[in-house]
């Protein structure tokens, strides 16, 4: 039979015996069993009017015929007839049952959300849960009551899958004045992305990493379902680097049935990557500009690794009006040269030793540029050949480019952006040069 953990909270009354009155009712019918009962513990009100009395907190496990809608609604329905009064937001109540899981239900309906959208925010709930149901596992993130409370006991970064209160989380952050850095991820986190971290947290006073692997962005044949997702590794990733937040959320969260609406840049993304994967940009597009209206940033970081995708989010971000400042960071690399990037987890070891050939060759387009070459032909030619003796590694594109139009440069001027897209075995690899008069 399905499990529920339920929270119960009383800060009006005879609150103890509420509580108590509260599980026996609920647990007086067939199809409602209690499993087992929390101690009960005294708890400073979080939230509300200023001068509320301390809370009686607990949690009850039941083992439950019901639907979570039915539960849901004779949780309701105890409440009214225990003397709930509904008034104040957040003000003192008699008593306050919050269904909390239900086996590992994800649910969004206007009335009902499973995990409780809160949950993951309150020691209240989480302590006596993970008094009497530490193993169950919150099936948005994967983590245990117990780790969950770990994670918020010892500062640890708040874990928020749910698009409102991450939102809220936000703007009260905002309100405080602090400023906000986000970066944008897909998980399967390394290097890179910690550079982009540690950049937001120098910068800015409050810290967001975002973890979605966007469905949108993935072509049909793309590798959408076996992308790596590591989330337990990711958090432990980012412990040390002292994140505020992590937004979780689900596909169904970000993309709920009836969703319509697609952010596409024009032109930019018909070029390089855009022509090898024609929706691509529209997925990130859209995303990105999701994430920025649940997140609102200060500053927005992204890798200099994905170079078209930081062009063309900066582009959006500019003709849309975002407040957000779009940071590219540079591209950090393997010791022997490679890009980093999650998906170099794919390549085989064979494929793996010869990927380096992007790097050595964009290494002598740099070197050319500094020896005086300015003909873009000759540097494009050069790293063409240079990825072409390499016969396992299959070419996509070279292109020597403006770093603002993605325009295909005849000679250049100040600087370009040199692009190279290639296939080792079945991954896809990119990377790219800045040519610079001032820079090495
Ligand atoms: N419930 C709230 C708001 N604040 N604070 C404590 N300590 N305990 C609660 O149960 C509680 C709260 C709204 O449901
Ligand atoms: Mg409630
Ligand atoms: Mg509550």
């Amino acid at each position: 039979m399905p499990q529920a953990l339920i929270a119960i909270g009383s800060n009006l009354g005879e609150r103890e015996a509420l509580l108590h009155r509260a599980v026996e009712l609920l647990t007086a019918s067939d199809n409602v069993r209690l499993v087992v009962a929390s101690s009960l513990r005294e708890t400073t009100p979080v939230g509300g009017p200023v001068d509320q009395p301390d809370y009686l907190n607990g949690a009850v496990l039941v083992e439950t015929s019901l639907s979570p809608q039915a539960l849901f609604s004779r949780l309701m329905e105890l409440e009214r007839s225990l003397g709930r009064v509904r008034g104040e937001h957040w003000g003192p109540r008699t008593i306050d049952l919050d269904l909390l899981l239900y086996d590992d239900v994800v649910l969004q309906s206007p009335e009902l959300t499973l995990p409780h959208p809160r949950m993951v925010q309150r020691q209240f709930v989480l302590a006596p849960a993970a008094e009497i149901a530490g193993d169950m596992i919150d099936p948005v993130t994967g983590l245990t009551i117990i780790q969950l409370l770990e994670q918020l006991s010892a500062g640890k970064p708040m874990i928020l899958s749910n698009v409102h209160e991450a939102q809220r989380w936000v703007l009260d952050q905002r309100r405080q004045g602090k400023r906000i850095g986000v970066t944008p991820t897909m998980g399967a986190l390394h290097a890179g992305h910690m550079s982009l971290v540690e950049r937001s947290r120098r910068e800015c006073d409050t810290t967001v990493v975002t973890i979605f692997v966007n469905p949108m962005q993935f072509a049909p044949t793309e590798d959408f379902s076996r992308y790596p997702r590591q989330l337990e590794r990711d958090l432990d990733m980012l412990a040390p680097l002292g994140v505020d937040l992590i937004f979780v959320p689900t596909v169904e969260e970000m993309y709920p049935s009836q969703f319509a609406t697609t952010v596409e840049v024009r032109e930019l993304t018909d070029r390089w990557e855009g022509a090898v994967r024609p929706e691509h940009f529209v997925g990130v597009t859209t995303v990105v500009l999701k994430l920025l209206n649940i997140i609102p940033a200060n500053r927005a970081y992204f890798g200099q690794k994905d170079y078209q995708q930081y062009v063309v989010v900066r582009q959006m971000a500019a003709d849309l009006n975002l407040p957000t400042e779009i940071v590219a960071c540079p591209i950090i690399r393997e010791t022997d040269g490679l890009a980093m990037s999650s998906r170099n987890a794919y390549l085989s070891a064979d494929d793996r030793r010869r990927a380096v050939v992007l790097s050595h060759s964009l290494r002598a387009a740099r070197e050319m540029f500094a020896d005086g070459e300015r003909r873009a032909t000759k540097i494009r030619d050069a790293v063409r050949r240079t990825i072409s003796d390499e016969a396992s590694v299959q070419l996509d594109y070279v292109a020597v480019v403006d770093g603002e139009t993605l325009e295909e440069l005849r000679d250049i001027r100040e600087s370009a952006v040199v692009l190279v897209a290639a296939r080792g075995g079945a991954t896809r690899l990119i990377d790219n040069e800045i040519l610079t008069h001032d820079v090495k």
